[in-house]
């Protein structure tokens, strides 16, 4: 038996970005080699920033064809939609009554999501969130968890349920998961503001780099990055957060690492990196780009291997679920016994 990956993204934008890709796509790929991989898009979680309906459909159907086209390969992987399989909902409420009122309210995400919408937009499942997505990640059995750092707090609460379950409900009532974060991509920062991390439902948009994005805006947004006044091409995380961010991004992509192209660019201006950057990008992107628009534009084939992954899914889900009902004292039903 191969060790049990599970990882998800949020269907909250039109494109994925590329934090979103080098941060956790590439990671699930080649978990794929070694890993009984799941991953889902989660759209219940989608719900919590109160989206246009017809507008979440789309994005949940162009979420999954970014997954596919980046190379999930649903022979080999479980991809299907959060909502398929209501095993999630029901294990959330589960975990909730297992949760401090004082953990949950430590997620700095919440703080920072909720400063976003301001107090009128802030919703009981903006609150609820990361426990919604403890479930996520308890009903597989999952051991590992690819995520970028910005995830890492809400892991620790997945891997604090698990044990809690464990201590209250009994050893074996739940796998406890362990992080999958790769240090060197962990963080893609947003262009424009390089202390704050890329997202892809982000006020600015120049600050980003979408997967499914027109080349020239792509280009154009990488040409105008904020950078520094000392013209110097080097690696400072602190002193010079634009400069080490399009430089983490180059090493992604290209495979030389950050000393290398520091190395390469000695003596060399902001301007030229940026332009070879935009080349690099553009040219990596693009058949990204065609494959997505490929299964976005074929709904019907999209959907049927949504609805194969989400059965899968459903399995393993009802199983998991049924042994919580029952280690927690509810009465199974007789179809059941
Ligand atoms: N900037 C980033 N650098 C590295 N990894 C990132 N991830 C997100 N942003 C970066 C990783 O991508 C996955 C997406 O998770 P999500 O869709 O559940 O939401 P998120 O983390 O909140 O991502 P976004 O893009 O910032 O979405 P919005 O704008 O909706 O909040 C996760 O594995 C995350 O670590």
């Amino acid at each position: 038996m191969k060790p049990r990956v599970f990882s998800a993204m949020q269907p909250t934008a039109d494109s994925l970005q590329l934090g979103n890709y080098l941060g956790a796509l590439v990671q699930w790929v080649r978990l794929q080699d070694t890993h009984d991989a799941i991953y889902s898009v989660v759209d219940l979680h989608a719900l919590t920033v109160a989206p246009d309906p017809e507008v979440l459909r789309r994005r949940s159907r162009a979420t999954a064809a970014q997954f596919l086209a980046a190379g999930v390969d649903p022979q080999r992987s479980i991809v299907f939609l959060q909502s398929h399989v209501a095993e999630h909902a029901q294990l959330a409420w589960l975990l909730s009554t297992f949760t401090g009122m004082g953990e949950a309210g430590r997620m700095t995400q919440f703080k920072d999501k909720s400063a976003k919408v301001g107090e009128a937009g802030t919703n009981v499942g903006l609150f609820t969130y990361p426990i919604l997505m403890a479930a996520d990640i308890l009903l597989y059995d999952t051991d590992l968890v690819p995520v970028g750092e910005d995830q890492r707090q809400h892991l620790e609460l997945s891997r604090d349920l698990a044990e809690r379950l464990n201590t209250r409900l009994g050893e074996g009532s739940v796998v406890v998961p362990d992080a999958h974060i790769v240090e060197s991509v962990a963080k893609i920062y947003d262009l424009q503001d390089p202390t704050k991390k890329m997202s892809k439902s982000a006020v600015s948009p120049k600050g980003t780099i979408e997967i499914l994005q027109d080349p020239r805006q792509v280009a154009k947004n990488i040409k105008s990055a904020a950078t520094d006044s000392d013209a110097v091409i080097a690696f400072d995380r602190e002193a010079k957060a634009g400069v080490s961010n399009l430089l983490t991004i180059y090493s992604a992509l290209d495979g030389r690492s950050v000393e290398q192209l520091v190395a390469d660019y000695e003596g060399k201006m902001y301007g030229h990196l940026k332009v070879d950057l935009a080349e690099v990008v553009v040219s990596y992107l693009t058949p990204l780009r065609d494959s997505a628009m490929e299964w976005i534009e074929s709904p019907a084939r999209l959907d049927s291997v949504l609805e194969e992954g989400a059965a899968k899914a459903r399995t393993i889900a009802s199983a998991t679920l049924a042994r919580l009902y029952e280690r927690v004292g509810l009465v199974a039903p007789t179809s059941r016994r």
